[in-house]
């Protein structure tokens, strides 16, 4: 038995758009041929995968009538049954069509607006009716070059009153779906609103019905920004936030890449893997892990699915070593919290006036303090080894 290989407990998914990617890119043609749906979901439970996510029109093609919806969603359905695989997430595509080329929340014209929601509404009655629990939002067009054509703040409070809306839409129709905000700072647009998970964090608390939503961190989006996405799923777990992520591999300053899990920065998605299983003894992120990533284009089909099995393997592989390495008694022993009972009494507690006078009055040998070193290089070193497999 392979240790490494995909379990349902796992919760791995992946979107129809993502190995259904046909390798088509701004300078080249589609190099794959466009998959059916419900081959995708045959395909990705002989891999091993738990769920598959979608966009309404990755399912259910632009235009279609209602007849023809009805038929692809009881195909998709039997499906999706037949080979026991699951819908966890779903969103909607609001930035294809061309009515979108300027925003679809934030457009300046009203009738854009509304044409967002209604889409929006029909793709969360897809969703809900594929069992999906969280509900993704991608402002992938959210954004401007010509800056002069609104001013941001006003684009924010539409974002908001459309989130407002469709999270009271939702309670009124009985739906328990959780909304997942994902950032990304640019591309498609120059400048996209709400450019990074922080951000993000930050707008959701202004929100009608915040308690409903949360963030989809995406590796790739973070880095493209230069900014730790360990640090910023961490936050979202901190202030629990973190209801969907996804996972893919990036370098800094390129385009958004969406490469295969641990294909680029292999430390940072071990310290991720580490973060959502909480092998250092901290709380286990219990949602999708959803790879938003696709093959490149030099694959066939076949390749496709190396892709799809080559992610899983890699996530399963690095929590292995995780583990190995918060079950290292030297690791554990390095990164113990230092004991001081003289600090306790300084540091605990909430404010009181007694507090603020002992530590006004306490004695720090501050040269001392600073000369101390603090060894972590050696433990960097020690969780290289541990990932490169000699410390098992
Ligand atoms: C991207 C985004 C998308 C979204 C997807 C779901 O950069 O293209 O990551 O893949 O995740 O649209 O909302
Ligand atoms: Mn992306
Ligand atoms: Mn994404």
């Amino acid at each position: 038995m392979d240790s490494f290989a995909p379990r349902p407990a796992d919760k791995f998914s992946f979107g129809l758009w993502t190995v259904g990617n046909t390798g088509r890119d701004p300078f080249g043609h589609p190099v794959r041929a466009v998959q059916a749906p419900t081959r995708i979901v045959e395909k990705l439970a002989a891999c091993g995968a738990w769920g598959v996510n979608l966009h309404d029109e990755d399912l259910v093609p632009f235009g279609s009538s209602a007849a023809e919806r009805d038929a692809i969603v009881r195909d998709f359905r039997r499906a999706l049954q037949d080979h026991g695989l699951c819908v966890p997430m779903a969103t909607t595509n609001l930035f294809s069509q061309p009515i979108f080329k300027d925003g679809a929340f934030s457009s300046n014209d009203p009738r854009v607006r509304a044409f967002a929601l209604q889409k929006t509404m029909t793709a969360i009655e897809l969703g809900v009716e594929l069992g999906a629990e969280t509900y993704v939002f991608w402002g992938g067009r959210e954004g401007s070059e010509a800056d002069a054509c609104r001013d941001p703040r006003v684009a924010l409070q539409r974002m908001k009153d459309a989130l407002d809306f469709l999270c009271a839409w939702c309670k009124d129709q009985g739906y328990r779906l959780r909304f997942a905000l994902e950032a990304k700072p640019n591309e498609p647009r120059s400048d996209i609103y709400l450019p990074t998970t922080g951000h993000m964090l930050h707008f959701i608390e202004t929100l009608a019905h915040k308690e409903m939503v949360g963030v989809n961190p995406e590796v790739a989006h973070e880095s493209m920004a230069g900014l730790s996405f360990t640090h910023a799923v961490a936050q979202a777990m901190w202030c629990g936030k973190l209801f969907h992520i996804d996972l893919n591999a990036q370098r800094i300053g390129r385009y958004d890449q969406d490469l295969r899990f641990g294909s680029e920065d292999l430390k940072q998605a071990f310290l991720l893997v580490r973060l959502l299983e909480g092998t250092s003894g901290t709380a286990r992120y219990e949602g999708p892990r959803h790879f938003d990533s696709h093959a490149y284009r030099s694959e066939d089909d076949e390749g496709v699915w190396e892709f799809a099995r080559g992610s899983m393997r890699t996530y399963n592989m690095l929590k292995l070593r995780a583990q190995q390495f918060d079950a290292d008694p030297q690791v554990r022993a390095w990164i113990a919290e230092r004991k001081d009972a003289h600090m306790d009494p300084l540091l605990a507690g909430p404010y009181s006036k007694a507090r603020a006078q002992a530590l006004r009055a306490a004695q720090m040998d501050v040269a001392a303090i600073g000369a101390e070193g603090l060894h972590y290089e050696r433990l960097d070193q020690r969780m290289l080894e541990h990932m490169l497999g000699v410390r098992s």
